[in-house]
């Protein structure tokens, strides 16, 4: 029969393992384990493993710019930007330098404290790299973190980007390796991981997730997570996506993912990549409060700020702003998210103590209940 205690303690066991020492061999039938996990349990273990790396109300916050849109030649089957489908979105070239310097002022003076651009391309030509490097140099001169994602890049291209000052590039592998023949036939799954490869190389921090909500099956979401940790190190920022249903585009009537299954992925995501930030990414603007909230709780720290994506929909700033003072929640200041190690090694302490104290309590409950268990078939043998 199911027993909920063994259940509860074998994810003890590993969420407390990932808390020590950020692991990439989990084995598909773990992480389908933690998908398992009654939806407390879950929650409460990633928001253990959240506390004990980071500051449980603070959330990093990017923007988002599209500075060359539409007309992909890949044939994604979620994106409105693929020129194999009908979406009625306009073709627009390059942005000039100066109009994404604009931009990128204006979310610093919002709050956001990295700009990530992003161009519907296979990868970039080398014509266009030159100005792509100098808008890197321009906005982070700014000082905001830049983030990138541009389709496939080589090595030279890579190291060229991260010489320019490039902090993350962006290069999502959206799903399992199995649904992802579904998905996207014009680039491989192996295409995505050299990319990832050369971002790693060229000493670049590595901003890759995926989407959930295509159609995939339940092993799909634990697989693609799979996948992520077995980078190493893990991506710094891990973009959990809700599918965006364009208008055009193949997914278009695909059925809703049950928001409680999303929740379930970020928490896991969590617990497995307990030092990265997970960002609830694109999809908020059809989510409600207590769906976000609840991702937050999830152990998301990290959101799209501003009222577009790329080229749908994001909340309104002042509605996001509303929503942190009525969660309690910060913008993550660049200086304090990653160099505080002196504020996370406390936090790792006490909450590696309570975990340890917690274990010990429910050993010492479940020792209680044995000898009660013994001492009654005791005396019912004595009474026979
Ligand atoms: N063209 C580049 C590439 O795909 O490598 C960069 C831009 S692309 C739009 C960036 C990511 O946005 C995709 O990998 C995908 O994960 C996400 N995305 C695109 N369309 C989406 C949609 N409709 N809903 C959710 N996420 C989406
Ligand atoms: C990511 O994972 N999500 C962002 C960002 N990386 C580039 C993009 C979301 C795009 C949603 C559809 C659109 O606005 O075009
Ligand atoms: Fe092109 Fe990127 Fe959209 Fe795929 S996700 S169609 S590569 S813009």
């Amino acid at each position: 029969m199911f027993d909920a205690s063994d259940a509860t303690s074998t994810a003890d066991a590993l969420t407390l393992a990932a808390t020590a020492q950020p692991r990439h061999d989990w084995r598909l039938d773990e992480i389908e384990a933690l998908f398992a996990l009654s939806f407390n349990d879950l929650l409460f273990h990633a928001q253990r493993v959240h506390r004990a790396h980071f500051d449980p109300n603070a959330v990093q916050v990017s923007t988002l710019l599209s500075i060359k849109t539409g007309a992909c030649p890949e044939d994604c089957k979620y994106c409105p930007q693929s020129g194999h489908y009908s979406t009625g979105l306009g073709k627009e070239k390059l942005l000039e330098i100066e109009k994404v310097v604009e931009q990128a002022e204006a979310a610093k003076a919002a709050g956001a404290s990295r700009f990530c651009m992003g161009a519907a391309w296979k990868s970039p030509r080398e014509k266009d790299l030159e100005a792509v490097l100098e808008m890197v140099r321009r906005v982070k001169a700014l000082g905001l973190e830049t983030c990138m994602t541009l389709g496939m890049v080589d090595n030279g291209q890579a190291g060229r980007l991260a010489e320019a000052g490039l902090d993350y590039y962006n290069h999502n592998l959206d799903t399992s390796p199995e649904y992802y023949g579904e998905i996207i036939t014009t680039r491989t799954y192996a295409d995505r991981l050299e990319t990832l490869g050369h971002v790693r190389e060229a000493g670049m921090k590595v901003c890759s997730g995926g989407i959930l909500g295509m159609g995939e099956a339940p092993r799909d979401r634990a697989a693609l997570l799979q996948q992520l940790v077995r980078l190493e190190p893990h991506p710094e920022s891990v973009p959990i996506n809700m599918l965006v249903k364009v208008p055009g585009t193949p997914l278009e009537h695909v059925e809703d993912l049950d928001p409680i299954e999303f929740i379930r992925a970020i928490a896991v995501a969590r617990i497995l990549m307990p030092k990265s930030h997970v960002r609830l990414s694109a999809g908020r603007e059809q989510m409600n409060e207590s769906t976000q909230a609840l991702a937050f709780l999830a152990g998301a720290n990290s959101i799209f700020y501003g009222e577009r994506l790329l080229t749908t929909a994001n909340p309104q700033a002042q509605l996001d702003r509303a929503l942190f003072a009525k969660l309690g929640l910060h913008p993550e200041r660049r200086d304090t998210c990653v160099d505080d190690t002196q504020v996370q090694a406390r936090v790792q302490t006490r909450v590696e103590a309570e975990i340890e104290a917690d274990l010990a309590r429910r050993a010492s409950r479940q020792a209680a209940a044995r000898a009660s268990e013994l001492a009654y078939d005791a005396s019912s043998a004595s009474v026979d």
